[in-house]
């Protein structure tokens, strides 16, 4: 019984989420989906990204929490557009309130549109969101043992940062063995380390982005997604 509403909610999900993917394919918007722990970073990311690159590309951003809307007023002093969803107790956003707050959002004319989706290593990868890339954080004082903790999510990221690298002298964290890792379950995968609170490494991360906009703009329908890659359990 518990299996078939598990399989019911994510029919559901798939269903709404391909409606997002085609909203983000006829209008040209590159959707990134950022996950990570609670802390790692992204709200400093995001807020670091729009302020830097404000002038290059029409940002928007969806940020998912439980409770609040602190992150979505950072994001909006950073100088973007902003929807805040609160999940109230929910770990991970749904398509289906994606699809809400892309209306909130007046998502049309947006060059990207990124997700910041509720702090946790393990739900938001089960839940396709429609988006066309996705975006793992992880940051130094979680330790370096987490790609192999939390596979399954480390598998379905387009690129991996590494925030927080102005902390490597203080923990002991090896870069090398994240590498390691992270290609084992996904080979492909660039890596990154940053820092987005002092600018580190933030352009490496900024022509990754153009060049992901670019493609999509050459070939709208042919930048690879999440559709179908979704991981149900780690
Ligand atoms: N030292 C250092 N601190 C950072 C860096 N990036 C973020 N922080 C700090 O880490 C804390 C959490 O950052 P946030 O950007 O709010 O993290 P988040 O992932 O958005 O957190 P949630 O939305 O709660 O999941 C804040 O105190 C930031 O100032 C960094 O590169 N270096
Ligand atoms: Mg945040």
């Amino acid at each position: 019984m518990k299996v078939s509403l598990n399989r019911r909610i994510l029919d559901r999900n798939e269903q709404c989420a391909a409606q997002n993917r085609a909203f983000f394919a006829e209008r040209g918007v590159l959707c990134v989906n950022v996950i990570s722990s609670p802390g790692s970073g992204k709200t400093t990311l995001l807020s670091r990204t729009v302020a830097d690159l404000g002038a290059q590309l029409r940002m928007g951003v969806i940020e998912g929490d439980i409770k609040t809307d602190t992150d979505a007023r950072k994001i909006r002093a950073a100088g973007a557009r902003a929807v805040q969803i609160e999940t109230e107790g929910a770990c991970h956003l749904s398509a289906v309130q994606v699809a809400e707050a892309l209306r909130a959002l007046d998502a049309a004319d947006l060059d990207v549109v990124f997700i910041e989706n509720v702090g946790n290593l393990v739900c938001p990868s089960a839940f396709d969101l429609g988006e066309d890339l996705r975006v793992v954080v992880l940051s130094v004082p979680e330790g370096d043992d987490k790609p192999i903790k939390y596979p399954g999510t480390f598998a379905g990221a387009d690129i991996v940062l590494v925030n927080k690298v102005d902390l490597l002298e203080h923990v002991a964290f090896d870069l090398d063995r994240v590498r390691t890792d992270v290609h084992k379950v996904n080979p492909d995968a660039p890596i990154l380390a940053v820092s987005a609170l002092k600018g580190t490494g933030m352009t490496d991360w900024y022509d990754w982005l153009h060049g992901r906009k670019a493609s999509r703009q050459a070939s709208p329908n042919r930048l690879e997604s999440h559709e179908g890659k979704t991981n149900h359990g780690d």
